[in-house]
């Protein structure tokens, strides 16, 4: 069973632009464990007071999900997150040669010191802990696998694969995935990052190769353009692989809302599964197919997501559109009415049509018939 990391409070929290009040994270948190995930990414707790307040208020909530705080390789970070009560501690510290010279000043081997002894000291006070080498896709396999090693060694429960800029491809990861869960032994975690779009494809291309727990954030939030899109990888692993899971899929649109009006980042109308275009039918064709068997048009039903699905009507439109507004509408589904107004609407060359349009073409009689099919 896959296990889901949600970094909304933490990845989230640092696209440009956002900031959670501990109010709001609450309210988000209690979402997320209604919904289902396995852990929450709470925060960063060394970053600023409201933020360490609001880890510890997520841990002291009695959630049934696991309660995680970011920290960097610096025992400091270790005691803030121990004060927040929480039952995991991510520790991140990227080994690239380029990062350790140009960054940190340093070589593999202090890092690896540094690493080690900062999750010794996690595990001394009965904390679990993930470690990230950061920018892991980009890293030289042999300091990624090294540093991994002891980390394992040093008593890391898991190892986070972050592909920080998102540089891969989905059969790219899932070849790196497939080598480093035989090289490394141990339960891999990944962190996609959507800067080509291709987060919620690698994610799935690392699960496909054996990642246990993967990261994401509600509407896919994050540094830049944020990371893979909790409803996406959801919905994906849901309906695709059929993988067991209790999750409330049609708590997903509530807490996409919820979090974009908390954010201030509206959700765009092509957003997958969520947005307002995602079960709205468009050309006649595919209106009369769906009208016949929504599953010509729809990889889910809907109602899985507590949605509804709907038409539009403007040029595309065919005679079973209109046919079908005429209905909603109440008014009489007759031939003299759908000629008039096929004729309007496709004259339209520009818009939807509205029903006061359709009013507008149909005079007071004909709107008044019977219904009658
Ligand atoms: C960051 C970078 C990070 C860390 C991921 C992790 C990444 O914002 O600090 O600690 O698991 O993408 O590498 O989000
Ligand atoms: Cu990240």
């Amino acid at each position: 069973m896959v296990e889901i990391l949600d970094s909304t409070l933490r990845e989230g929290e640092q696209t440009p632009g956002v900031t959670f009040s501990v109010e709001e994270k609450i309210t988000i948190a209690s979402l997320l464990d209604e919904f289902g995930v396995d852990i929450i990414e709470a925060g960063h707790p060394r970053v600023s007071d409201d933020i360490c307040r609001g880890v510890k208020e997520i841990s002291n909530q009695g959630y049934k999900a696991e309660i995680l705080a970011h920290c960097r390789a610096i025992k400091e970070d270790i005691d803030f997150a121990r004060s927040c009560d929480v039952d995991w501690v991510g520790i991140f510290f990227c080994v690239s040669n380029q990062r350790l010279e140009q960054q940190f000043r340093s070589n593999l081997n202090r890092a690896i010191n540094l690493i080690t002894s900062t999750i010794e000291y996690a595990k001394e006070h009965g904390l679990k802990v993930r470690y990230t080498p950061e920018d892991a896709t980009r890293t030289e396999y042999a300091s990624l696998t090294k540093v991994s090693k002891a980390a394992i060694e040093a008593g890391a429960d898991r190892i986070s694969i972050a592909d920080t800029v998102g540089a891969m491809t989905p059969i790219k990861m899932y070849e790196f995935v497939n080598k480093l869960k035989s090289d490394l032994k141990i339960k891999l975690n990944v962190h996609c990052h959507n800067d080509l779009g291709l987060a919620t494809a690698n994610s799935l291309a690392a699960y496909e190769a054996g990642a246990t727990m993967i990261d994401v954030t509600v509407n896919g939030m994050g540094e830049r353009v944020g990371i893979t899109s909790l409803t996406e990888l959801c919905i994906a692993l849901h309906f695709i692989y059929k993988t067991k899971n209790n999750w409330k899929l049609d708590m997903l649109p509530e807490l996409s809302h919820k979090v974009s009006e908390f954010s201030g980042m509206n959700i765009s109308p092509n957003t997958p599964i969520v947005g307002k275009n995602a079960f709205l039918h468009n050309a006649g064709l595919h209106v009369a197919a769906v009208l016949n068997n929504p599953k010509h048009y729809e990889i889910f039903p809907a109602e899985i997501v507590g949605r509804k699905r709907s038409f539009v009507l403007d040029k595309m439109a065919g005679k079973q559109t209109i046919k079908q507004k005429l209905e909603q509408m109440k008014i009489a589904v007759c031939d003299n009415n759908i000629t008039k107004i096929i004729h309007y609407v496709k004259s339209k060359e520009k818009g939807t049509v509205s029903d006061s349009e359709i009013m507008g073409i149909l005079d007071n009689s004909e709107i008044q018939m019977p219904i009658f099919q």
